[in-house]
């Protein structure tokens, strides 16, 4: 089904879907598994998928992109996490956090230097805000760049960078004037072999084990004044506006789990027999059947909508803030009822890694964390409606 009438695709979206199906399947569903068990990189399937386009997919082919826009970017990853959220991850960080930031805010020089390497799929890109000691409250950093003459001298600790351990470049927050507070705060890029570049602890995570995370330290990093992005002080502000469509692609992949986990589920209880029937004739199961296919169509629109408000502000330059924060609250805590319930059809075998249910399960909850947690999104949503900032 294309989804939805209210959105119904075209050609082009079509068989950018089928070409991420197609790939997911033959590519990833074989190793999907095994890099969760091993928590490895999946380094060799993410150049490929760059190949094909998959790591900027709304950045113009002279770039290294695909040259399509936000809804190929999600119906893409969608289809990408319904196999593999792992995989997702590393692709919604390369095309929304990385490669979108530098297209919208970096010079011609940045978006020829970062772009076109990360997006044809020839280097990994990672975006870095958190700190241990700033979460949700991300004004708050620590974290230090200092001028000196044509450079910047940095100085700090980053937390729970995605992709951390093999990311060639960074997007990386600073603190340029603490005394500003978060009108103090600067964004720059950063290369890993550079000296001062450190990759810290590697992060044992409960589920996208794949997508490896890490922190990174930077010491005495120098920085030259073409590599900061934006102006100094603007940094939270195109923080702030990136993160708006990377919660876009985090609400495409909480759909693609929730869609796995429905399209197992519907497979067991049509197989499944208990007390002589099929345990799908059974209220207790159809019930729950007909919740998550509900909450995933409510989902799919809620996600649609917000890949056209994107679209609408490259055109108005309008913001899309509350659409991305509507969208990845619902279909994050939808992914994260459909595994749950998931696993409760499938019962024992649910909680075995012989299927792929609970690894549903374990990826799902980060949906509901990173890039905003579920809290926040609240907070996004009721200040808008309720004109508090
Ligand atoms: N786009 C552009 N600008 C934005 C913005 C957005 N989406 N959201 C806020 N801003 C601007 C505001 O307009 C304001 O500008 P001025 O300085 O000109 O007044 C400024 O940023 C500060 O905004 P605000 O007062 O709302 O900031 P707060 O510190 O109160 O809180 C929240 C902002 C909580 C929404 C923000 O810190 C947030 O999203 N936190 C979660 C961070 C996150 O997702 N972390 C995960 C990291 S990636 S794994």
């Amino acid at each position: 089904m294309a989804g939805s009438e209210l959105f119904p695709l075209s050609e082009e979206h079509e068989s950018i879907r089928q070409a991420a199906r197609n790939f997911a399947q033959k590519e990833i569903a074989p190793l999907a598994a095994e890099f969760d068990e091993s928590g490895e990189f999946p380094i060799k399937t993410i150049m490929k998928m760059g190949e094909l386009g998959f790591m900027g997919i709304e950045v113009p082919e002279e770039y290294g992109g695909a040259g399509m826009d936000t809804l190929a970017y999600v119906l893409a990853l969608e289809e990408i996490c319904k196999v593999d959220a792992a995989h997702g991850t590393i692709m919604s960080v390369n095309n929304s956090l990385f490669c979108n930031g530098i297209m919208k805010f970096g010079s011609e020089a940045q978006k020829q230097k970062y772009v076109l390497p990360v997006a044809s799929g020839k280097a990994v890109g990672a975006y870095s805000l958190t700190e241990p000691m700033s979460g949700s409250d991300a004004g708050t950093m620590r974290s230090r760049a200092i001028r000196q003459g044509d450079d910047y001298i940095l100085n700090g600790r980053k937390s729970w960078v995605t992709s951390g351990p093999v990311a060639d470049y960074l997007v990386l927050f600073t603190m340029t004037d603490p005394e500003k507070k978060h009108r103090g705060i600067t964004a720059f890029l950063r290369n890993s072999d550079k000296s001062g570049f450190v990759r810290g602890k590697k992060e044992p995570k409960l589920g996208i084990r794949a997508s490896a995370t890490s922190e990174i330290l930077f010491e005495d990093y120098h920085c030259p004044i073409e590599d900061r992005l934006g102006e100094e002080g603007e940094g939270f502000k195109i923080a702030m506006a990136v993160l708006d469509a990377g919660r876009i692609g985090i609400a495409a992949q909480a759909l693609g789990i929730a869609e796995a986990a429905y399209e197992a589920s519907v497979a067991y209880a049509k197989e499944r027999e208990a007390f002589g029937s099929k345990i799908g004739e059974f209220q207790g199961i159809s019930f729950k059947i007909a919740d998550m296919k509900t909450r995933i169509e409510a989902s799919r629109l809620l996600v649609y909508n917000a890949a056209l408000a994107k679209e609408r502000g490259k055109k108005t330059g309008e913001r899309f803030t509350q659409e991305a924060a509507m969208a990845k609250l619902f279909a994050s805590e939808t992914a994260m009822f459909a595994a749950h319930t998931a696993v409760q059809i499938h019962g024992g075998i649910g909680y075995s890694k012989e299927l792929p249910v609970e690894r549903y399960f374990r990826d799902a909850k980060i949906t509901e964390i990173y890039e905003g947690t579920s809290e926040i999104q609240r907070l996004v949503i009721s200040r808008t409606e309720l004109g508090i900032r």
